[in-house]
């Protein structure tokens, strides 16, 4: 097997150790940060989703294999984030509320965190009146991630709660999350939508410069 086979692997079985050591084995024998995410860690995770959705796990596996991403995405950061010339953006992001989903998330705060963004991490589950406050403390751009159908839903009210405060004009908004669409970022008055994490950094530099 390959290191990325085995990386896929014990993040398949939730196995945090060994996908850490997998990460540091495969950046030792030269291979690059974006392929161990994309095609070890990135990959790991569609093929838990498929399981799960086929019947053949469960949340708490679900759970142990996301630990073990979160462990590896630690050891990865360093590598991912190569600290750019300081942008004059502050960056709020977070999961919106009834959402406990923070992997992408968080991949996303450490793209902008790289482009030189000053992030306001808020966390998972977070209601509108957070993001509103992430605003009137000096973020002009506000970033939410949803993963669930049941939770991009309350993209518009954080949109709406930003208008009723007199704030939208002082932040851009840009969403993004698997269920996500351009269309639907359109619809609820978002300023932008990105597909990932390093699309997510483009769109922030493109609707800062717009
Ligand atoms: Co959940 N879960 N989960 N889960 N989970 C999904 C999302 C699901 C698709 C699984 C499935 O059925 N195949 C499904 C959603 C179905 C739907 O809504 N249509 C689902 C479900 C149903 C649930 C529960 C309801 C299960 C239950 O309890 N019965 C429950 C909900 C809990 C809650 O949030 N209230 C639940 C719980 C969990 C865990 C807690 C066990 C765990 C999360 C742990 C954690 O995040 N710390 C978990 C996991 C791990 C998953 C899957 C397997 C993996 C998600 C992930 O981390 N992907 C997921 C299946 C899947 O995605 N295939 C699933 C990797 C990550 C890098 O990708 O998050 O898409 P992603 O982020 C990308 C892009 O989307 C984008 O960039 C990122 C990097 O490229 N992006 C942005 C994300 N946010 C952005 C913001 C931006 C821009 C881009 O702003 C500008």
């Amino acid at each position: 097997m390959t290191t990325l086979e085995e990386l896929r692997e014990a993040l398949v079985e939730g196995r945090a150790k060994v996908a850490a050591a997998k990460v540091n084995e495969g950046l030792a024998g030269g291979i690059d940060a974006e392929s161990l995410l994309r095609e070890g860690l990135i990959a790991g995770m569609a093929e838990v989703g498929q399981l799960y959705e086929n019947g053949e796990i469960f949340v708490p596996e679900m759970l142990v294999a996301a630990r073990a991403m979160n462990g590896a995405l630690a050891v990865l950061k360093p590598y991912l984030v190569q600290q750019g010339v300081a942008s004059s953006g502050k960056v709020a992001i977070g999961t919106v509320q009834g959402d406990l989903h923070d992997i992408g998330k968080n991949l996303v705060a450490m793209m902008l965190e790289g482009a030189g963004y000053e992030i306001i991490d808020l966390g998972v589950d977070v209601p509108p009146e957070s993001f509103v406050q992430a605003v009137r403390d000096g973020a002009n751009v506000v970033a939410m991630s949803a993963l669930l159908t049941t939770t991009m839903t309350n993209m518009p009210t954080i949109v709406a709660a930003l208008e009723e405060a007199g704030l939208r004009q002082k932040a851009r908004i840009v969403v993004g999350g698997a269920p996500l669409t351009s269309s639907y970022a359109e619809e609820i008055g978002a300023d932008g939508y990105a597909v990932d994490a390093s699309g997510a950094a483009r769109l922030v530099r493109e609707v800062l410069a717009a």
